[in-house]
Parts: structure tokens; C-alpha cells; sequence
């Protein structure tokens, strides 16, 4: 009788830990994070610009929700990537530029995640050194990375694989979650490389790509009228500051040829490094396309105004960067397909978004760092059919401040106290309706490339304030919903007196709410 008993309570036992374990693997979702490089939010088209065809990224807007306003809190690579994960400003994770040092002993939801149970991977784009800590696979780029036959830093090994780097990357997350441990929940941060500078397609694209004509944005010629002294000194003009060979791919021999001189003075170097890594194959099919643009350019050049040469050069620009853009597409809709024909569609939250925003010549500029909407505003979508309903437009001030407490959330986790974003796993799935009503940003790179000066400042639904300060006290007030472009700085208009004044006390509240303080600001000056 006692044996039966003993068999019966363990059958039972088993048979609830099974249950259990079930439960566990239902209840916590995987994580597919996606993020590319400067992918302007422009250059998507469910977002309606209509200037691309993205039709993998697209499917999560139809299935999920999309963001509008979803931002970035320093619009530049490293730090974004070290609040996505830490959930803190730059100020509080000590990552405020792209050269300061990242220190990966703090803690980060990568590895509350694995602590938790989850299986963690990381491949493609970081920018950081040092072993990224959290994750049980890695698959890194050096830096900014290279687009063909690139080198990866694989779990601390370098390796120069063969091929594409987007599609390196895709299929390195595909093998990753195939070769997972199907016992256990998962998370793979998916870091495209593109659209990032110096812009190189895949040879599938570069025909079709540099074929088409894009239509100029309204302010390709702005005049920074209206502005303060940082627009008008940034150094991000499509005519003046872009490299002819790196950038727009004149061969060096033809600049020479030309007389045009290099901004950068590793403008060159970029070329022929950048093609350089290609097999005589692939450089050939790059040069049957790239050689004809060229020699109609040698054609052109002589009777070209500065008006057309900035045209022709933002032409270059877009169907470049476009190229780069429909590689990542393309990737995105393998890994759906993969998550599809695999069972884990319905149990995984996939994110697209990329690291922040980016100018596609608006203003004359390209890159980012500024605060103005552009570069401020980041591509957010998510698809999670158990929680998020179809087709759903979001115009929530988001940040990617908030990813490493949504993520949290999502899987059950308790959110740190010290971590600054909030959960929007509520929000989302339409169960909250009270969200924060102004969002924080600063950015530190200056002196540097660029030359964008440092500010901080908060943007409300309507309005936005900023404060440039270092080489200047400038302070700026746009007016979002009758000035979207950002053409006219309000702040000494007598009309918005009683606006500045709230957006003053806000900005004062909310840089107390995080901690941030002028004394913050003069602690992460450059040393004199
Ligand atoms: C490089 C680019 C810049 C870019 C930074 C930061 N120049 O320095 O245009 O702003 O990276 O980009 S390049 O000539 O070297 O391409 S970030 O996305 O990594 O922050
Ligand atoms: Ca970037």
C-alpha cells in the first residue's frame, strides 16, 4: 500500500512540476528586439512619406501598433544603445557620447532577463567595448562595422565572415533561435548595421536603387532664418559636409580628376577601404552599376550650379541609404516567416525600431543628434497579437527610455526601482490610459563631428522647448503644431509668453524628476 501511495504522490508530483514548467513556458513571451542604425522613421512606409516600399517592416504596423512619436532620449548610437539597456538617461548610465566609456558591470535587463530564466543573444551593431555582459551568445561588429565581409567579434573572437553584413545578421538570429534551448524563453537583440553611413547596398539593390529619382523635401534649402546659432553652425549639409568618394562613391581617381576636394580627410580612404572589401566579383557588379552615375556625372560637372550639385549629391544620398534600407526589410520578413513556419508567432513580441532618428535631407542635412523632430523621433512598432490589437496608431510620447521596464514587464519581472523609463506593456494593450505628458532629452557631443551643440529640453504634444548651452545660451520654443518643420523659434515672441513660462516650469520639474541638473550638465564638460 505504502509503494502504491509512494508511486501515486510522485506520479502527481511530476505531474505538476510538468504543469508548471507548461504554465512558465506560456506565461513569459520571447523578445525579438530590433533595431537598425539611423533608420529615419521617414524611410519607412507605413508611416506614410512615401518614399520607400518596406513591406516586411509594414506588417508589423497591419498585425500590431505603430508609434508616431515614439523618441529617442540622445539621439546618437552608443548612448541610445546604453538606455535601451539600462532604462536611464546618459547622464545616470555614464554613456553620453559615442566615446565615452560604456561600463557593462551595471546592471542591464539582459541580465535580469537571464537571471529570470530567459536565454539571451546579441548580434550585430553595439559600439561598445568590452564583452557585452548579459548575454549568452554574442555576435558583435568592431565600431561602426563594415557592410561587406565584415568582421564579427563572436563571443570575444574575431572572425571576418563572408557576405552581406544585413543579411549576416538576419541569418545569425535566425541560427540562434533555431539552435535555442526550447525549454526556455529567449531574447535577441537584432542590431542591423544599416542604414548607417557610408551607405552600401546590397549588389541585389544597388540597380533597381540608384534608378530612382526621389522627391526633395521642402526644406532642402533651408536657410536656418528663424533659427538659433546651433542649426546654422552644424555641420551636416548634404553639399558642404558629405564625402564625395565615402558618401556619394566618386572614385577618388575622378575627384582628383574634377578637382573636388575631400571634406573629411578620410573621405578617400573610406572608398577604398569600404569597396575594398569586396571580392573582384561583387566589385565588378558594384562598378557595372556605380561606373555609368559616374562618368554622367564627369559629363555634368562643369555646368552644374551649387543648387544642382546639391541636388545630384542628395539624389546620391537617398537611393543609397534607400538601398540599404530594403536589405533590412528583407530581413525583417525573414525572421517573421521564420517565427511563422516555426510555431512562435503568437508567443513572441517583435520590435522594430531603430537606435534614433535621422535627416534625409530636410534642412539641407543629414545625421541626427539635434533635438528637433527628425532626428528627436525614432520608427516604433510591435507586434504581440496575445496583447496588442491590429492596426493600432499610437501617438504616445514614448522614449526608448522605456524599453528595458516594458521588457521587464513583459516577462513577469519586478521593474527596478532605479530604472527611469516606465512600462507601457499597459498602455499598449489599451489597459492605461495616463502616460507621461512631456518627454527628456539632452545630448552632449560637442566639440565633434558635426558640430552640434549640446542641449537639452523637453517636447510636449504641442510644443517644445530647448536649451543650447557651452559656447552658448540660447534657448528655443517651437510652436509643433503650427510650425511642424520647425522653421521659427518662438521664444522671444510676446505671443507665447505664458507658453514659455509653463514650458520653463516643466522642463525645471521634469529635469528634477531625473535627477539631471546644471551641475550634471558642467560634470560632462570636455576638460579645458
Ligand atoms: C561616424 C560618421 C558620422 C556619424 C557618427 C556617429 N562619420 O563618425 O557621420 O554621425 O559616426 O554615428 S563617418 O564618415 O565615419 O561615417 S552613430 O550612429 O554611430 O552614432
Ligand atoms: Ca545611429
Amino acid at each position: 500500500r505504502y509503494i502504491r501511495f509512494f508511486y501515486l504522490t510522485a506520479i502527481l508530483a511530476l505531474g505538476l512540476s510538468l504543469c508548471a514548467k507548461a504554465q512558465h513556458k506560456k506565461s513569459k513571451p520571447n523578445i525579438v528586439y530590433i533595431m537598425s542604425d539611423d533608420h529615419a522613421y521617414q524611410a519607412i512606409s507605413a508611416y506614410g512619406h512615401g518614399l520607400n516600399h518596406t513591406p516586411n517592416i509594414d506588417r508589423l504596423a497591419k498585425e500590431g501598433v505603430m508609434f508616431t512619436r515614439a523618441s529617442a532620449t540622445n539621439s546618437l548610437c552608443a548612448p541610445s544603445r546604453a538606455v535601451l539597456l539600462t532604462g536611464k538617461h546618459s547622464f545616470v548610465n555614464g554613456k553620453i557620447d559615442n566615446m565615452a566609456k560604456f561600463d557593462w558591470s551595471q546592471d542591464n535587463f539582459a541580465k535580469m532577463l537571464q537571471k529570470h530564466g530567459y536565454q539571451t543573444a546579441l548580434i550585430g551593431k553595439i559600439h561598445m567595448d568590452g564583452l557585452p555582459d548579459g548575454f549568452n551568445h554574442s555576435a558583435v561588429l568592431i565600431d561602426q562595422g563594415e557592410y561587406y565581409n565584415p568582421n564579427f567579434v563572436i563571443n570575444g573572437h574575431k572572425q571576418q565572415l563572408s557576405g552581406y553584413v544585413t543579411d549576416l545578421t538576419t541569418d545569425m538570429v535566425i541560427d540562434w533561435i533555431d539552435h535555442r534551448d526550447a525549454d526556455k524563453p529567449f531574447c535577441v537583440l537584432y542590431h542591423q548595421k544599416a542604414p548607417h553611413r557610408e551607405w552600401l547596398p546590397a549588389l541585389r539593390h544597388i540597380e533597381s536603387y540608384t534608378a530612382i529619382t526621389y522627391p526633395e523635401p521642402k526644406t532642402l534649402f533651408d536657410n536656418f532664418e528663424g533659427r538659433g546659432t546651433a542649426a546654422k553652425t552644424a555641420e551636416m549639409n548634404i553639399l558642404k559636409h558629405m564625402n564625395w568618394a565615402g558618401d556619394n562613391k566618386v572614385p577618388p581617381a575622378l575627384m582628383d580628376e574634377l578637382g573636388l576636394k575631400e571634406y573629411m580627410n578620410w573621405d578617400k580612404a573610406a572608398y577604398t577601404n569600404n569597396l575594398g572589401r569586396m571580392t573582384a566579383q561583387e566589385r565588378r557588379e558594384w562598378d557595372a552599376v556605380y561606373d555609368p552615375i559616374m562618368q554622367t556625372f564627369k559629363a555634368q560637372y562643369p555646368n552644374m550650379s551649387s543648387r544642382e550639385l546639391l541636388q545630384w549629391r542628395y539624389q546620391r544620398y537617398m537611393q543609397d541609404y534607400m538601398g540599404t534600407v530594403a536589405a533590412v526589410d528583407d530581413g525583417v520578413g525573414k525572421l517573421l516567416d521564420y517565427l511563422k513556419a516555426n510555431g512562435l508567432e503568437e508567443n513572441t513580441i517583435v520590435i522594430y525600431t531603430s537606435d534614433q532618428g535621422f535627416y534625409l535631407g530636410e534642412h539641407g542635412w543629414f545625421d541626427k543628434r539635434f533635438m528637433y523632430e527628425e532626428s528627436l523621433r525614432t520608427p516604433l512598432l510591435i507586434r504581440y497579437p496575445k496583447e496588442i490589437p491590429p492596426g493600432k496608431i499610437a501617438d504616445d510620447l514614448v522614449q526608448n527610455l522605456d524599453f528595458a521596464p516594458t521588457l521587464l514587464d513583459y516577462a513577469g519581472i519586478e521593474i527596478p526601482k532605479d530604472i527611469q523609463g516606465e512600462s507601457f506593456r499597459a498602455l499598449v494593450a489599451g489597459k492605461d490610459t495616463t502616460w507621461r505628458d512631456a518627454v527628456y532629452y539632452t545630448y552632449y557631443e560637442y566639440p565633434s563631428i558635426h558640430m552640434v551643440k549640446r542641449h537639452y529640453g523637453i517636447r510636449t504634444d504641442r510644443y517644445k522647448l530647448i536649451h543650447f548651452y557651452y559656447d552658448v545660451d540660447e534657448w528655443e520654443l517651437y510652436d509643433l503644431e503650427k510650425d511642424p518643420n520647425e522653421l521659427k523659434n518662438v521664444y522671444n515672441d510676446p505671443t507665447y509668453a505664458s507658453i514659455k513660462q509653463q514650458m520653463t516650469v516643466k522642463l525645471k520639474d521634469v529635469r528634477k524628476k531625473y535627477n539631471d541638473s546644471p551641475e550634471n550638465d558642467a560634470r560632462y564638460l570636455p576638460s579645458k
